[in-house]
């Protein structure tokens, strides 16, 4: 066996092994301000991946209104006998509210307790069938005002990127001219490096040019805009439909690389990067949440351990035996006391006795003295 055909050259072959046996789950979040299209975008990505989609019109008919609790759709795909189990999690917007943590807290709850339910299946005997809803990709949408991130923005990205993949996206891209999408694309960039906000980039495979170049490309389009539709296509010549935004001015065309980058993120999503981000929860951020529970959780038994320590141990002797010896001294003080008193009643009721005695001698005395009288 020479030296290439072990360990890092062949790791992503032998890694692609590991979970194309079972086939894989992929799990998709979608967060970030309220009206920015998240459920619209779940539906165009179903629509445009499932040949049979899921009940459409009764998603559709969800989408509209605003989303108020964490929903979970599943659908399964299947790629040159790869079997995919797609699970998408739609949340609720976050308001224009002067405290939002309520709105995003559950969200950042919700990742981390995908993590620990995993944790905990782990631990179990019977290593069966888990039930796995680990976020592989949050795609985060950022309001399209040209401007730059919100704090309320840059608050969660950052408390999303060090627990998942996060995926940053602009949404609505057709209310942005082309020019101003490039610029405001590069001024997120700019803050996401300023601010330290982790977020997912694929990874630059050295020795395959053309993954490599693909990866460029991906990272370059960074954060990817999005087009969101409604469930019927529209007619753009005679029996030719495309899935868009329809303006008197003309069509904003979902799946059209020049509108936005709807088909590059699908693409990264659900073929070219799929495995990598199944792989990253796992392997960075699942070990790293368990690390740090595991690390709290020998924190606390060290406490704990602290009090099993023979020096404590001796100390704790040390007193009960203080405590012993005082009580013991105050009880006989007080028996001591007692006695006095009982000595102290004896000589009373004897003092008693002798001046009763004399009072009956006198009394006698009285009485004989009266009778002489007489
Ligand atoms: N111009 C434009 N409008 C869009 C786009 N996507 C969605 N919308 C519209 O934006 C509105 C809100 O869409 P939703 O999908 O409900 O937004 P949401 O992010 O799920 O909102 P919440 O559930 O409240 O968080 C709807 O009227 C959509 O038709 C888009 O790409 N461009
Ligand atoms: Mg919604």
């Amino acid at each position: 066996m020479t030296v290439d055909q072990v360990g890092i050259a062949n790791l992503p072959n032998q890694r692609f092994k590991i979970v194309s046996k079972e086939g894989a789950t992929f799990t998709l979040m979608v967060a970030g301000e309220s009206g920015l299209g998240k459920s619209t975008f779940v539906n165009t990505l179903f629509q445009s991946t499932l040949k049979t989609p899921v009940d459409n019109k009764a998603r559709y008919k969800r989408g509209i209104h605003a989303t108020v609790e964490i929903e979970v759709t599943r659908a399964e795909l299947e790629e040159r006998n790869f079997k995919i189990r797609l699970n998408i999690i739609d949340t609720p917007g976050f308001g224009d509210n002067v405290n939002n943590k309520d709105s995003w807290q559950p969200i950042v709850d919700f990742i981390d307790d995908q993590h620990d339910s995993m944790m905990k299946q782990e631990q179990q005997p019977a290593r069966g069938d888990k039930k796995d809803l680990r976020v592989h990709a949050c795609l985060y949408f950022i309001r399209p005002t040209g401007h730059s991130l919100k704090p309320l923005d840059i608050e969660v990205m950052k408390k999303l990127g060090t627990r998942c993949n996060l995926i940053p996206i602009i949404a609505k891209a057709d209310t942005l001219a082309q020019k101003e999408m490039n610029e405001f694309k590069s001024r997120i960039r700019q803050v996401i490096e300023a601010q330290d906000i982790r977020i997912y980039t694929p990874p630059i495979e050295l020795d395959d040019q053309a993954s490599s170049d693909h990866a460029k490309s991906l990272i370059e389009s960074m954060p990817f805009s999005v087009i969101g539709s409604g469930e019927d296509e529209i007619e753009v010549a005679p029996g030719q439909f495309v899935k868009g935004r329809q303006y008197p001015w003309g069509i904003a065309e979902v799946e059209n690389e020049d509108h936005c980058d709807f088909k590059k993120l699908r693409s990264l999503l659900l073929r070219t990067n799929m495995l990598d981000l199944i792989l990253s929860t796992q392997e960075l951020h699942y070990e790293s949440y368990r690390t740090l529970k595991l690390e709290s959780a020998e924190t606390g038994s060290k406490r704990s351990r602290r009090l099993h320590n023979p020096k404590f141990k001796e100390e704790e002797e040390a007193l009960k035996k203080y405590f012993t010896e005082q009580v013991k001294a105050e009880e006989l003080r007080f028996k001591q006391w007692e006695q006095n008193i009982v000595t102290e009643r004896h000589r009373l009721n004897k003092d008693l006795e002798e001046v009763q005695a004399t009072i009956k001698d006198l009394e006698e005395q009285v009485k004989r003295i009266q009778l002489g009288k007489k």
